[in-house]
């Protein structure tokens, strides 16, 4: 088996392993999204095989390919020993547990939690694609990622998107 398809099969499979360095994006924009965002923040940290790392600022970013209130953004660190098709289902039990629901793409929203990245897993299943597909195209991901994980962000990325609204509050 060639060596991306063992980490895909590795990131899929539900059987317990060494836990994985994952980033996950948190976005709200309706409702009193900062509250949302804390919350959802100390509720990832009480997810079951899970801990917290880094956790970047705040930010107030404009909607991108979406509409309402400006939207509050961040991105935090875990490590996990879930497999990600499993923390995508309890980041969904978050998400409704914020009241999300989906009436149309991009729509505005309570509580938006994407996996961008899951060690260096490739996914691409109906479901789930890791690296988040969109990711390298927004500030609003790319500013707090490169806050906690600089590493992970080409400086030219982000000058790419500098002209995109993305205010550190
Ligand atoms: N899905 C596939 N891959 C993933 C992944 N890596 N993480 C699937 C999370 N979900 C993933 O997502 C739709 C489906 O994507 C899910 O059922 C899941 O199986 P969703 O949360 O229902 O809808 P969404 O978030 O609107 O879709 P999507 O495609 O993630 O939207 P984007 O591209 O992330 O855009 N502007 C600002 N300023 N701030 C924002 O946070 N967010 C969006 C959403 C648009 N504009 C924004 C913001
Ligand atoms: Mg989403």
């Amino acid at each position: 088996m060639q060596l991306r398809a063992v980490r895909a099969r590795l990131a899929t499979d539900p059987v317990v392993r060494a836990a994985i360095t994952a980033y996950v994006a948190l976005g709200a924009n309706l409702g009193d999204a900062q509250a949302t965002i804390r919350w959802a923040v100390d509720a990832i940290m009480g997810l079951p095989s899970c801990a917290l790392g880094p956790c970047s600022s705040l930010y107030s970013t404009a909607p991108v390919d979406s509409s309402g209130p400006d939207y509050i953004n961040a991105v935090v660190e875990i490590s996990t020993t879930l497999c990600a098709p499993d923390l995508l289902a309890q980041l969904h039990r978050l998400e409704q547990q914020a009241g999300r629901v989906r009436p149309y793409r991009n729509a505005p929203r309570t509580l938006d939690l994407d996996i961008l990245l899951y060690g260096s897993a490739q996914v691409h299943s109906p479901t789930l694609t890791i690296p988040h597909p969109r990711m390298m195209e927004r500030a609003f991901v790319l500013v707090p990622l490169a806050e906690i994980a600089p590493g992970l962000v080409p400086a030219a990325q982000l000058l790419v998107v500098a002209g995109q609204s993305c205010q550190r509050l």
